[in-house]
């Protein structure tokens, strides 16, 4: 049998957990509403540093499979090296765990139009991390939800700075526009600028082409260089 005494410290000590437990389910809460806050904050942006900026309409939405919608709940981002080992990531790990880069670029698409946006995103070469290129990996072949793929120089990729954007003009990827991340391929054509990604794949197939590219469109994608060429 406990005594009086004994009993008494028995309560204090649970009602001091239960204490505990309510004040850290509370503090998630609220720290939760302050995220849910600062995302309310973000509005579409026209103008940034005295650059014009495109509106998000002013895509032309000509996706092989037309527009994709990603569930981001089940939604992984996996990265493969060129010995197949393979890691995933969710979107919450790449967007809270990342150095953010905004930067403004221009897509110039075949069919002859273009956007500049504000771009807002994470270095490639910091989603891949710093240990994980062997000397042997020479493209990345970025994959996508729509099957769509299109490769890269692993050298373009990581001097470059290329980002992989998850934000446009301040405003999170819509589904259209290839939610959760684009690539933000600056000098390359559009068809570079693949949306929807859920695989980085470090390779060296240097002769590897993506979808367009083994339909007759240049390799390099480079714009300076016709899109035929090669
Ligand atoms: N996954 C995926 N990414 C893609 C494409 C596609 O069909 N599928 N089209 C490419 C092309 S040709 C262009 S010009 C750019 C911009 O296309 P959009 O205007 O349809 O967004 O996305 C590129 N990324
Ligand atoms: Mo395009």
């Amino acid at each position: 049998m406990l005594r009086g005494t004994e009993k008494t410290w028995i309560t204090v000590l649970f009602l001091a957990i239960l204490f505990l437990i309510s004040l850290s389910v509370y503090e998630e809460n609220v720290g939760r509403n302050v995220d849910r806050a600062r995302e309310l904050e973000s509005v579409r942006i026209e103008e940034y540093e005295g650059k014009r900026l495109s509106s998000l309409d002013d895509f032309r939405e000509n996706s092989i499979k037309g527009p994709q919608r990603i569930e981001i709940g089940s939604y992984r981002l996996r990265v493969t090296d060129t010995r197949n080992n393979s890691k995933e990531y969710t979107y919450e790990q790449i967007i809270n765990n990342l150095q953010k880069y905004k930067k403004v670029v221009t897509l110039n698409c075949v069919e002859g139009w273009s956007v500049t946006i504000l771009w807002e995103g994470v270095l490639v070469r910091d989603v891949i991390g710093k240990n994980a290129t062997p000397p042997d990996a020479k493209v990345i072949i970025f994959h996508a939800y729509d099957g769509y793929t299109t490769s890269l120089p692993v050298d373009y990729i990581m001097e470059k700075d290329i980002i992989m954007a998850y934000r446009m003009n301040n405003v999170t990827l819509p589904p259209e526009r290839g939610f959760p991340f684009e690539l933000v391929a600056e000098s390359k054509w559009g068809y570079k600028w693949i949306k929807w990604i859920t695989e980085i794949e470090l390779s060296n197939k240097t002769d590897y082409r993506g979808y367009w590219e083994s339909r007759g469109y240049s390799n390099s994608g480079d714009m300076d260089k016709g899109f035929f060429e090669e």
